[in-house]
């Protein structure tokens, strides 16, 4: 599919959402019913995509410029922050998710710091092939998942009025920051991410509020694993949540204590909603692309393919994926997460698997 393709889906879309009501009660995703009289200028266009489909794709926002910036402080941080002699640490979101993510202190150290993750495919009996040795960004799977948190471009634009602008206008009205990620999608061993809804990971309560800012720092094409959205999933429940395992860590759940079994994974799914499951979760379908591409239209997916620079902005429950990388050409991404804070009644779950050191709050995006 190129984007010409792509806007014919979403010029189809755009006409279910129709004409804004300005008199009438709204029903926004992440504030639920509210008067829209009150505030003439909400909802926006944009605004009303994004509450019925669950994601909204926005061109250019960012420079050339800002990209490269991004792309070669990630470089940077590679040579100077990872070194695969000491050790290597895989990720996977495949069957093999809960073996690689869920019993490794490296995975649960990285909420406020930048940490890697390898390709699984550039590893031989746990380390680097020797191809990489001389190359290592070519190894990586992922950098995560703190970024933001320390100065440089991936906090300013965290920081920045486009960002701040852009949640506003979706309706988020105390957004904070608890997590980023920089995923790289090597050439030809650029492995999947299967289907998921991030509020799996970014659980909140008494609602979800999670919204996802999926930034393309190179083009994304079908070949090179562009993201695959289901319109419409974000009306649907959260079906299963990725939880800290009070088996593993005892009642306190962040500490290893004397009621917990270090035997235990450190993290584990819990189902939810009575079990409910969908097919598709954690998965992708068969090997090939033309097969993957039309099991998952058959599904209710759409790819987004996206130029560098371009964002998409999509729900904690919409699901989506990406499939291998199988072209020559890396697909690089950056990606903020972000919750409504606690001035909006929302609290982060004591379970999710990312918790921030005691005392240290999430990166507030209003002041
Ligand atoms: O970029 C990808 O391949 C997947 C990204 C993703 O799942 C996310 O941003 O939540």
């Amino acid at each position: 599919m190129d984007i010409y393709m792509r806007d014919e889906s979403l010029l189809m879309l755009r006409q279910q959402v129709g004409k804004a009501n300005p008199s009438s009660t709204y029903n926004s995703w992440v504030r639920g019913s509210i008067t829209s009289n009150n505030s003439p200028s909400y909802p926006t266009d944009r605004c009303r995509f994004f509450d019925k489909h669950g994601f909204v794709l926005v061109e250019s926002f960012s420079s050339p410029d800002e990209v490269q910036s991004m792309k070669s402080h990630m470089q940077h941080l590679v040579n100077s922050q990872w070194n695969p002699s000491e050790s290597t640490h895989v990720f996977r979101t495949d069957d093999k998710q809960i073996e690689a993510q869920g019993r490794s202190d490296y995975f649960l150290d990285s909420a406020n710091k930048t940490h890697f993750f390898a390709e699984k495919d550039a590893m031989k009996n746990g380390e680097l092939k020797s191809k990489y040795k001389s190359n290592k960004i070519a190894a990586l799977n992922k950098a995560g998942h703190g970024m933001h948190t320390t100065p440089g471009p991936f906090q300013s634009y965290a920081q920045s009025d486009k960002v701040v602008n852009l949640l506003t206008e979706l309706g988020w009205t105390d957004p904070v920051v608890p997590q980023s990620m920089y995923i790289f999608k090597q050439a030809k061993i650029g492995g999947e991410v299967t289907s998921h809804q991030d509020s799996s990971f970014l659980y909140t309560t008494p609602r979800q509020t999670c919204i996802g800012l999926w930034l393309a720092l190179d083009d994304a094409t079908l070949k090179n694993g562009c993201l695959w959205v289901r319109p419409g999933s974000h009306k649907e429940p959260v079906r299963r949540q990725f939880v800290r395992n009070s088996k593993h860590f005892g009642d306190s759940l962040v500490y290893d204590d004397d009621n917990g079994d270090s035997a235990e994974p450190q993290m584990i799914f819990k189902q939810l909603n009575a079990g409910e499951t969908a097919p598709w979760d954690g998965k992708v379908p068969g090997n090939s692309l033309d097969y993957q591409s039309s099991a998952l239209y058959e599904n209710g997916f759409m790819p987004l393919p996206c130029k560098a620079g371009d964002l998409l902005a999509f729900t904690g429950e919409l699901d989506h994926l990406s499939l291998p990388n199988y072209s020559n050409q890396a697909r690089h991404t950056f990606q903020l997460h972000c919750v409504e804070g606690e001035r909006a009644g929302i609290k982060w779950s004591k379970e999710n698997w990312l918790q921030y050191p005691p005392g240290e709050p999430f990166m507030r995006l209003y002041s």
